[in-house]
């Protein structure tokens, strides 16, 4: 091979690779930008509880994972009539016993559909969904919603929040209020430290001793309310969220607790001083390692050999490193023996 052809091998193989991966970045960033499409298919013959039909599962598939904003259409390809109802089916082994009926949570309901129609649905909340069929109450699936956390922190109308502190002026432009919080992003059950700090809006001095109140509050209630009198110009309070979902961060009533200064001002020139507000948004994020999921496990099809087979992993195998174990130990016990055995004195 001359060196000019391998030069060329070399080069193309560069070129391959920086190719495909400004497609990755370009196409990647394009799909996480996008809510996708998902299809789920109601297979022919999901109407037997027994499944003795081609049909495998009830919901094809019926674990599927997307992330917050997809789109599933869920397509009927049986015979029957059939709905897509959040909440807890009453599962095969129940409905044969008890012909129970499931229970539905009110999240979404399809309704029935006949062949050949679907339903389409949009996940607006992250979580785990269960569902089912109100009508064979057996049939049920499991859709389970991600959220992707970004890389920047974003206000609540999902504007991203390019510098910290985020400033806000009161109404009356008399005092500018500085606000970060640390982490920028915020998770669930995650100590979160909001730090502010007053400023005279006109000289750009440091306020100090300034009252306020501050109030949080996630869709639509109160999470967090306090009051306050400002430290050398600033304070902090330690908040952890425990739902997920934007929220709104309220000060109000900023007046100083002093008689002279900015509010001797204030109180002439500005009709209600007292409710001077000022107000902040972002969004707190499920946190991926602190999330308890309560997926609950699927029952179609006659799998029933599937749990013979996961039981023998779970005794069979560690029974044989037991065993392993033991021999080893012994052949470790009986090797130190004769190797006291044989040192000399
Ligand atoms: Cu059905």
């Amino acid at each position: 091979m001359s060196v000019l052809e391998k030069n060329y091998r070399a080069f193309s193989k560069y070129a391959l690779f920086f190719t495909s991966m400004a497609f990755l970045l370009i196409f990647g960033n394009v799909k996480d930008s996008q809510a996708e499409e998902f299809t789920i298919s109601i297979p022919f013959g999901a109407f037997n509880p027994e499944l003795n039909t081609p049909a495998e599962v009830w919901y094809d598939p019926p674990i599927l994972s997307i992330q917050l904003g997809d789109t599933v259409t869920w397509i009927n390809d049986d015979r029957e009539g059939h709905t897509v109802t959040s909440g807890e089916g009453s599962g095969r082994f129940e409905w044969m016993n008890t012909k129970e009926l499931g229970e539905a949570d009110g999240i979404f309901d399809s309704q029935r559909f006949m062949p050949n129609e679907s339903w389409a649905y949009t996940f607006d909340k992250a979580g785990v969904f269960n569902y089912f069929c109100i009508i064979h109450p057996w049939m049920s699936g499991v859709v389970t919603v991600n959220q992707t956390i970004p890389d920047y922190p974003h206000d609540a109308y999902g504007n991203r929040i390019e510098s910290f502190p985020v400033i806000q002026f009161t109404p009356d432009k008399l005092i500018e209020f500085d606000l970060t919080w640390e982490p920028n992003i915020i998770k669930t059950f995650e100590k979160t430290t909001f730090v502010f700090q007053t400023y005279d809006g006109i000289t750009n001095s440091n306020l100090d001793k300034m009252m306020y109140d501050m109030i949080i509050t996630q869709n639509g209630k109160e999470v967090f309310q306090d009051s306050g009198i400002t430290q050398v110009g600033g304070d902090y309070r330690n908040v952890i969220f425990e739902n997920s979902g934007p929220i709104e961060i309220r000060f109000q009533n900023i007046v100083s607790s002093g008689s002279s200064g900015i509010d001797s001002i204030a109180r002439e020139s500005v009709n209600q001083p007292l409710f001077r507000t000022v107000v902040f948004s972002t969004i707190v994020y499920d946190n991926p390692e602190k999330i308890t999921t309560t997926e609950t496990m699927i029952q179609p099809a006659q799998r029933l050999d599937i749990y013979y087979e996961l039981l023998v992993a779970i005794i069979l195998v560690p029974a044989l490193m037991l065993l392993g174990l033991i021999i080893y130990m012994k052949f470790r016990k009986s090797e130190n023996y004769s190797q006291e055995k044989s040192t000399p004195l």
